[in-house]
């Protein structure tokens, strides 16, 4: 472990769950990110870590006996369909970088200290984003999760009874709801440091954020002998909704994404019976985003009547503003200097999830590209390494 670097751990990984084209698909619990469970476990063991898996799919590598008052750091394995390199794993492997070095150098925490791997945070298997730090903080109730089904259809219990977990035991963590606090390091997803000439940065905020479901329902029929007129085909008002959120969106200066769209029975020669779109949709202020979607779910009602087809929406989640802690970003100014950039950021983390729990904080290394959740996401060794040291320095001063 001497010689671990961010960079060489993540090249250690680079295979598992990569697509043909460079990018990566890694779902919680599905083969792909069970490898870099079992890898992570195995590095952290190296390390002389201590493993726990929790029933809320979290893995625990603990320096020392768990307990109240912890130091906590980590980010998450898995990746969103087609993502990026370092968009999780970056601030799983940095966290192990900083422990080998602490304990190089001999630090011996004076609190309880993890690293934490949490499950299923860019919710692309069970819809459900953060799932585990929310299953962790008591956001999210067992019963909920139980409601919970896979985008392969699997219940999550069964998921969960397939990964040898128990669905009966999703519980909030005590541990957690002690911690001392919860460091996250992640990779820029935007071009804040790029243009500022930084390689890390503190965060600041993460802003609001949610998702939609949008079902429509129409008249499946022949594509050949279905006149116009006769026809509830529901992908047109499915691509009335998407142009309309595009608009709301240069309109108020928000972000809406519909990136997934499911049409049934799904045949070139057939009119669709059902259609599919969900919504993601961003702002600085949750204000914007409650009267974007509302706009944009009346655009879809009208475009729905038009065509003789229903629609019905669900929210699927939904995440606060959220202010990291003054406190800790302070005292983790203090160990990087004043002159770090601080950043906000329009993506969703586990730190943001658990902020209203325990003080949580971030650091961003740079992205050149800016680009995420895509093959083009990027972060240079050194700058890999910046952010490793920088995470070193700051849990070094919090388990004084
Ligand atoms: O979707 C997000 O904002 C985060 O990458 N999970
Ligand atoms: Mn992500
Ligand atoms: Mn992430």
């Amino acid at each position: 472990m001497t010689t671990w670097t961010a960079a060489t751990l993540l090249n250690d990984i680079s295979e598992i769950g990569r697509n043909p084209d460079g990018s990566y698909s890694r779902f919680c619990l599905l083969p792909d990110e069970v490898a870099l469970r079992e890898w992570f476990v195995a590095k952290a063991t190296e390390l002389g870590l201590t493993i726990v898996t929790d029933m809320n799919a979290n893995i625990w590598a603990w320096w020392g006996i768990p307990g109240p008052m912890a130091v906590l750091t980590g980010s998450h394995l898995d990746s969103v369909p087609g993502g990026g390199a370092y968009d999780g794993p970056l601030g799983v492997v940095s966290s192990l970088v900083a422990v080998a070095k602490m304990k190089q150098a001999g630090v011996t925490p004076s609190k309880p200290f993890a690293v934490v791997a949490m499950a299923d945070e860019e919710g692309a298997r069970f819809a459900m984003p953060c799932l585990g730090s929310r299953l962790a903080s008591g956001k999210l109730t067992k019963a909920d999760a139980h409601k919970l089904i896979a985008r392969d259809g699997q219940p999550l219990p069964d998921a969960w009874r397939e990964a040898g977990l128990d669905p009966d035991l999703i519980a909030p963590d005590d541990v957690l709801l002690h911690a001392f606090c919860f460091v996250e390091l992640h990779v820029e997803q935007g071009r804040g440091l790029a243009d500022l000439g930084y390689p890390v940065a503190i965060a600041t905020a993460v802003r609001p954020h949610g998702r939609w479901r949008a079902e429509f329902t129409g008249q499946g029929n022949h594509a050949g002998t279905t006149l116009i007129p006769d026809r509830h085909d529901p992908v047109v008002p499915v691509a009335e909704t998407i142009l309309a959120a595009r608009g709301a969106a240069e309109r108020e200066g928000c972000v809406t994404t519909v990136g997934r769209i499911s049409v049934e029975p799904g045949g070139t020669n057939v009119i669709a019976s059902a259609a599919t779109m969900w919504l993601d949709c961003r702002a600085e202020d949750p204000e914007t985003v409650t009267r974007v979607v509302e706009d944009i779910q009346k655009t879809s009602q009208e475009a729905a009547d038009k065509q003789g087809c229903r629609v019905v929406w669900t929210r699927e989640s939904w995440t606060n503003r959220t202010v990291f802690d003054d406190g800790l970003r302070n005292r983790i100014l203090q160990v990087l200097g004043e002159d770090t950039p601080q950043l906000s950021t329009g993506a969703g983390h586990d730190a943001a999830t658990l902020a209203t729990a325990i003080p949580t904080a971030m650091l961003f290394v740079r992205n050149p590209t800016g680009a995420s959740h895509c093959r083009d996401e990027s972060a240079s060794d050194e700058d890999c390494e910046a952010g490793a040291e920088a995470l070193r320095a700051v849990l070094e001063e919090l388990v004084r």
